[in-house]
């Protein structure tokens, strides 16, 4: 969501370290680490947002490795009793077991040397046949709630499903770390990295966040603690569409109408929540999320000149059209645009990048998660939910489908990769 590029990252890998959790339960920690490393390696775009989850399956044995309260943590809760009006006494209990977790410094840390993110090997990821299965089975389950909301919002009902598909799975990979002890890790005792100082304030806040959410529902001792020690990802993310705290106390909704916010247990919940996200966030009712290029080389080159992997949308419509990147259509000359780079690094040393026209609700979706590769997976997924391509068809297929057009590839070698996108 809102949040920051670790978050995001995390975010982005979250759903294969929740598969291979699961797996290595009964591993040793070393092969635990190396299919991890290589999980990240593969599926990890550059500048993923917010979250994270991991399998809610039983809990491997690393998972329960520990260490000690950080001595700093007691001031801060001091300071959160005086700020937000909670008897110290309770805050301090509510935290009297929390643990720092070693593996969750593991899996903020960055990226290997060397490590290229792959668009096609991430977007094979969140576009597979398991997991349309379960979206198809989830919109059918809860239609009227998802066409009532998309009706109200403008937010179409299949990027709704298709958000909390790329999340969780529909629930299955909601995370069972600690979103106590998750925080209080990254707040507290950020990996040793350039940007640890940066962090730890963010997860601090986050910390914070979630401790004025759960007072505000649960004022009462057992019950507080219980919800700040709920499970979520190692980044601290929440529910069916993985919001951090923040995003919960400033976005969420009351899908339901019951009087609290789940977004664990209650579809409606996490629907609207995520509906109401993307349209705070700028969603422009009935415009396409992104754009094909026009199917000639030429496009993908001048595409490559204006990329600048920035999810900002800087350009107008009527530029891309006038330098024949994309088609005239009935959108407004002005409406804000960005070219999108998605590469795939091959063996050989090349690159081919995949480009696409974003429009204003393409940026929508970055603000749910900082990353062109999660926001153009949501755009096609969403397109395989609604039927427009079958989920082992690519969108390039797709395109010449509609097109007709000549066997032109729209693809470039990369000669540089100064940029970062996603
Ligand atoms: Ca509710």
């Amino acid at each position: 969501m809102n949040l920051i590029y670790v978050n995001q990252l995390l975010k982005t890998i979250n759903p294969l370290i929740q598969k291979y959790t699961s797996k290595l339960a009964t591993k040793n920690s070393k092969a635990y680490l190396v299919i991890l490393t290589v999980s990240f390696l593969s599926a990890c775009a550059s500048t993923p947002s917010h979250n994270t989850a991991t399998s809610s399956s039983a809990e491997p044995s690393f998972m329960t490795e520990s260490e000690e309260k950080p001595d700093s943590l007691e001031p801060y809760l001091k300071n959160l009793a005086q700020l937000h009006h909670i008897p110290l006494t309770d805050l301090q209990n509510a935290f009297q077991d929390a643990k720092t977790i070693p593996t969750v410094k593991k899996l903020v840390l960055p990226p290997a040397p060397g490590f290229k993110k792959n668009w096609k090997v991430y977007r094979s990821r969140f576009i597979e046949p398991r997991r349309f299965a379960a979206g198809q089975q989830f919109w059918k389950n809860n239609r009227r709630f998802i066409q009532q909301t998309a009706d109200k919002t403008g937010v179409p009902a299949e990027v709704i499903v298709s958000i909390i598909g790329v999340e969780t799975i529909y629930g299955k990979n909601m995370g069972n770390f600690s979103v106590r002890d998750s925080l209080m890790t990254l707040g507290f005792n950020y990996p040793e990295t350039p940007n640890k100082k940066a962090r730890e304030t963010l997860f601090k806040s986050q910390l914070e966040d979630l401790v004025v959410l759960c007072w505000k529902e649960n004022p009462k001792a057992t019950p507080f603690k219980k919800c700040l020690n709920q499970s979520g990802s190692y980044a601290g993310a929440i529910g069916l569409p993985q919001f951090m705290p923040g995003s919960i106390l400033r976005f969420a909704v009351d899908g339901d109408l019951d009087g609290k916010i789940d977004l664990r247990n209650s579809p409606e919940d996490a629907i609207a929540s995520v509906a109401n996200f993307l349209k705070v966030h700028g969603w422009v009712k009935g415009e396409p999320v992104y754009l094909e290029l026009k199917d000639h080389e030429g496009a993908a080159e001048s595409a490559r000149i204006l990329a600048d992997g920035a999810p900002v949308a800087k350009l107008q419509l009527g530029d891309l059209v006038a330098q024949n990147i994309v088609d005239k259509n009935e959108l407004p000359d002005n409406t804000p645009s960005l070219i999108v780079d998605l590469p795939s690094p091959d063996k050989n040393g090349g690159t081919e990048v995949r480009y696409v026209v974003g429009l204003r609700n393409f940026i929508a979706i970055c603000e749910y998660n900082r990353s062109f590769f999660y926001a153009q997976s949501v755009a096609e997924f969403s397109e395989v939910l609604s039927g427009e391509i079958s989920v082992t068809e690519t969108a390039a297929k797709k395109k010449k489908k509609s097109t007709k057009s000549s066997s032109t590839k729209n693809k470039t070698k990369k000669k540089s990769s100064t940029k970062t996108s996603s």
